[in-house]
């Protein structure tokens, strides 16, 4: 008698361990929305800071500069450091060109890239973000954007959860084309690019709710018939 009852404590022990277990595994998964790639530019340079991914440019070298930085969307406790720093270049010969960051969403979905970003009177003041699902061929996401004349703490935020084709993609890739600039020295800074994404395989929560729910009946099911065996 006395061992039967710490057995059925046993079993509603292990069935209440079995759904905190669970339902820890669906927070844990609902948490691993993630930042695939950074680029704080501290170190001065177009390397990946976190993640991975490339980031080319096909302005004038000379016209690729790094310049304070700001902390306006940094990650990861990255400090503010440098900044990527693009000038118009001699006869503003930069107008119509470009930064281009290629980033693998495998395993992800709800693609968002955001950045921090300011320009001078004479920077480039019409800039249009785009995305690629191939790498190669890049559409206009959104209307021409002019960046604020300080960094300030909001960053530019392109939310792309829309675009299903940039889910789960290992050629997905960004353009930031600029134009519009006056002069030479005249430049935008741009700080903490962060292309973020939620895992693929996060259980839908009415899944959860279900596979509960199920574990609920099964326990009730076991209960019972262990009850009838007691008897
Ligand atoms: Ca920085
Ligand atoms: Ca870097």
């Amino acid at each position: 008698m006395f061992i039967k009852a710490d057995f059925r404590l046993i079993r509603r022990l292990s069935f209440n361990l079995m759904c905190a277990a669970l339902l820890f595994f669906t927070a844990s998964q609902a948490a691993l929305a993630d930042e695939l790639a950074i680029w704080n530019f501290n170190d001065s340079d177009l390397n990946v800071d976190h993640g991975s991914g490339t980031l080319i440019s096909n302005l004038n070298v000379v016209n690729l500069l790094f310049a304070a930085g700001t902390t306006n969307n940094a990650r990861l406790g990255d400090a503010a450091g440098q900044a990527l720093s693009l000038q118009g270049g001699t006869g503003v010969a930069n107008n119509g060109r470009n930064i281009t960051f290629n980033v693998s969403t495998v395993g992800f979905s709800n693609i968002v890239v955001s950045f921090a970003t300011q320009g001078t009177s004479t920077g480039f003041n019409s800039n249009q973000f785009q995305y690629s699902l191939d790498g190669i061929n890049f559409i206009d996401f959104g209307p021409p954007y002019t960046p604020a004349a300080v960094f300030g703490t909001l960053p530019l935020v392109f939310t792309l959860t829309s675009i299903v084709g940039l889910n789960n993609n290992p050629n997905a890739a960004f353009r930031i084309v600029f134009n519009g600039a006056t002069s030479s020295t005249g430049n935008n800074r741009i700080d903490n690019i962060v292309v973020e994404g939620t895992s693929a395989t996060i259980p839908e929560p009415t899944t959860a709710l279900l596979l509960l729910s199920g574990l609920g009946g099964l326990y009730k099911m076991r209960n019972k018939r262990h009850k009838k065996n007691d008897d």
